[in-house]
């Protein structure tokens, strides 16, 4: 799963991909990056400690999600047209977006206006998703004068598409018909999950009123977390102190990102590894079994299933299933996020 990391031109996007990622900010050229950077990081989860500690097991595995440190979006460019439509071809295949608004002075830039820069951006989304949907309305003409019938809803879809985002609605606002089956070919931008992240000064932890409609927002402070993810752990403490930072805003970005993505975790536990698995919401049974390994999917029997609210309340696996807690599961049982499950199967 990859989150794009998008912003304007020194919003702050590469110092808040290097304090989630850990990196030292060294390497990374001023300016933007010609070759987007790459960070797979780890999805905090209590679930998962808990777990940890109930089965000690020789290793651990949390979901993780990968972010991309894209470049800036406009900001004086030369050739901007040209420029936007590299850039989108980037943002295409993300899965979902943190964009970035600065909310701290700058020398030599404007003060901060972080209400109007996510306006911007987001107008970005739309006229790039209004020039797909006319491009390809204008091809379906074409074929219906050449003779070609229209199958389908697809340019009842697109049309419907179309109002919404002449009104400057983004599609994320109506899932259901921005991923209606019709519109699968289609990468549109605005239809993907966004959380605006507004990047403050080092001294200020209130978040400005964005009118955001469809998005969420948080505040963090960028700069202060970048320094703070590269102190060795007793300096970060000390740190946090003299600054009265109560936690780092970090693990919360990352969960929520996670949570964007509307995706399930279930766990494998024993006492090789406790691992969370990403899913999409209400996969089947043997689908699941398909993510661990396809001789799993392909011999399942049945899976075994303990919901970790009842694991946790119960205090351990025998208890859960002395009080019938473990159910047995078949082939299209949609699995729950927090399930615990071990497949039986035989290839
Ligand atoms: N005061 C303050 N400065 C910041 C903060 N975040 C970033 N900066 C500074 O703003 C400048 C731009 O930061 P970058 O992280 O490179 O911004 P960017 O969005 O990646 O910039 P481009 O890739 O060039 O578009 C740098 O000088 C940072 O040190 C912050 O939270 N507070
Ligand atoms: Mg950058």
């Amino acid at each position: 799963m990859k989150l794009g990391i998008i912003g304007l031109g020194r919003s702050g996007k590469t110092t808040i991909f290097n304090a989630l990622t850990r990196r030292s900010g060294e390497s990374v050229p001023a300016g933007g990056q010609v070759v987007p950077a790459l960070g797979v990081v780890p999805v905090p989860d209590p679930r998962v400690d808990w777990l940890t500690g109930l089965y000690q097991p020789k290793k651990t595995a949390y979901a993780q999600v990968t972010y991309m440190d894209l470049q800036g979006m406009a900001g004086g460019i030369d050739n901007k047209q040209e420029y936007i439509a590299l850039l989108l071809n980037h943002m295409r295949p993300m899965d979902a977006f943190l964009m970035v608004v600065r909310n701290f002075s700058d020398p030599g830039m404007d003060a901060p206006h972080p209400a109007k820069d996510y306006q911007e951006l987001e107008d970005e989304f739309l006229i790039a998703d209004l020039a797909t949907i006319e491009k390809r309305l204008e091809k379906l003409e074409m074929e219906q004068k050449r003779g070609k019938k229209i199958q389908g809803a697809e340019r009842e879809l697109l049309q419907a598409c179309a109002e919404l985002l002449n009104a400057e609605t983004p599609l994320r606002t109506r899932p259901e018909l921005a991923n209606a089956p019709e519109l699968r070919g289609f990468t549109f931008l605005s239809s993907k999950p966004l959380l605006v992240i507004v990047n403050n000064a080092d001294d200020d932890e209130t978040l400005p009123d964005l009118s955001l409609g469809s998005a969420d927002a948080m505040v963090v402070r960028g700069k202060l977390e970048m320094e703070m993810a590269q102190l060795p752990e007793e300096e970060a403490e000390i740190f946090q102190q003299d600054f009265g930072i109560v936690e780092s805003a970090l693990d919360r970005v990352i969960q929520h990102s996670f949570s964007l993505l509307h995706l399930a975790t279930f766990f494998t536990v024993g006492e090789d590894e406790v691992k969370a698995w990403t899913i999409p919401r209400n996969l089947s049974a043997q689908e699941s079994a398909g993510v661990i390994h396809s001789d799993i999917q392909r011999g399942f029997i049945r899976a075994e299933v303990v919901a970790y609210e009842d694991l946790r309340s119960t205090g351990d696996y025998a208890a859960a299933r002395k009080q019938g807690l473990v159910r047995l599961e078949g082939k299209t049982y949609p699995v729950q996020d927090g399930d615990i499950i071990h497949f039986r199967f035989n290839v």
